[in-house]
């Protein structure tokens, strides 16, 4: 079991990182977007995943500094990236649920020098689930400074279709749950149907979990999803790695 005090010595010794996977544009074949995703260098234990890292966080009340960490880097590295290029950074809903959390925002824009365009945040609908007006008032906030929302996992979890047109969302990600099987037996309904639904509303669509060409051209025909993401396209890399794809692809 992880400890509050390993993560505060992590946070201090500097051994968490973020990797990054991209997000590939359907039209023109580029990468649009980075996805950045929490990794921690444990000296015993190796690589710790995030699953097991953010709900400790989270119960310990690390997670404002742990968050603000990888905010800021995400901006930071982004910086380092071609100028169309964005970053996603994951907002837990106890994060996105912070008072404090527009300045959060703010601050890292401010201090990598980041333009709020190239700054993308994925929510969950856990965090749509409670606190209406208040949750409405911070992604007002965040739009109209520019940032973009994505909501995550979509399709999974307690999902209401009533989410996408309730909150000012730019971006829909259809959870890799709804590629399974599609191959052989599995029909498109459902994820045709989701994403002609978020298109229709104004949002980009993107499949995650895309793993081989054939599911590929299948969620690809008829020209409703924007985006996808997994491991066909790469697996999350190193932010050198990610670098290295980003100078071959622009
Ligand atoms: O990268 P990986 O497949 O191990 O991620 C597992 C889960 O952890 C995913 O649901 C992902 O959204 C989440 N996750 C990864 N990085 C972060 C992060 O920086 N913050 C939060 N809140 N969740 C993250
Ligand atoms: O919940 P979220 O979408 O943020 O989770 C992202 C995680 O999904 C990443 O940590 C990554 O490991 C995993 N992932 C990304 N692409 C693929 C894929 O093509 N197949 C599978 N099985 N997992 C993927
Ligand atoms: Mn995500
Ligand atoms: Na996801």
């Amino acid at each position: 079991r992880i400890l509050e005090l390993d993560l505060r010595r992590a946070l201090a010794n500097d051994e968490f990182e973020l990797y990054y996977q991209p997000l590939v544009n359907l039209k023109t074949g580029r990468i649009t977007t980075c996805e950045a995703l929490l990794r921690w260098n444990h000296p015993m234990r190796g690589t710790v995943s995030p699953i097991d890292i953010i709900p400790v966080a989270e119960e310990m009340g690390l997670i404002v500094d742990l968050g603000r960490w990888i905010l800021r880097r995400a901006c930071m590295e982004c910086m380092r990236w071609p100028d169309g290029v964005s970053v996603a950074v994951n907002f837990s809903s106890q994060q996105f649920h912070q008072r404090d959390v527009i300045d959060e925002v703010h601050y890292a824009l401010q201090a990598s020098g980041l333009p709020a365009e190239r700054l993308e945040i994925e929510i969950t609908e856990s965090s749509l689930m409670r606190n209406t007006q208040w949750t409405l008032d911070a992604l007002q906030q965040l739009r109209s400074a520019g940032v973009r929302i994505a909501l995550d996992d979509f399709g999974t979890g307690y999902s209401s279709l009533s989410y996408l047109h309730n909150f000012p969302l730019q971006k829909v990600k259809i959870d890799r749950s709804f590629l399974v099987g599609i191959e052989t037996h599995r029909p498109l309904t459902l994820l045709r149907g989701v994403a002609r639904l978020s298109a229709e509303l104004g949002m980009s669509v993107v499949v995650e979990g895309v793993e081989t060409n054939e599911q590929l051209e299948l969620i690809g025909a008829d020209g409703t999803v924007t985006e996808a993401q997994g491991y066909l396209f790469s697996r999350p890399v190193p932010a050198s790695r990610i670098r290295e794809l980003l100078t071959a692809s622009h």
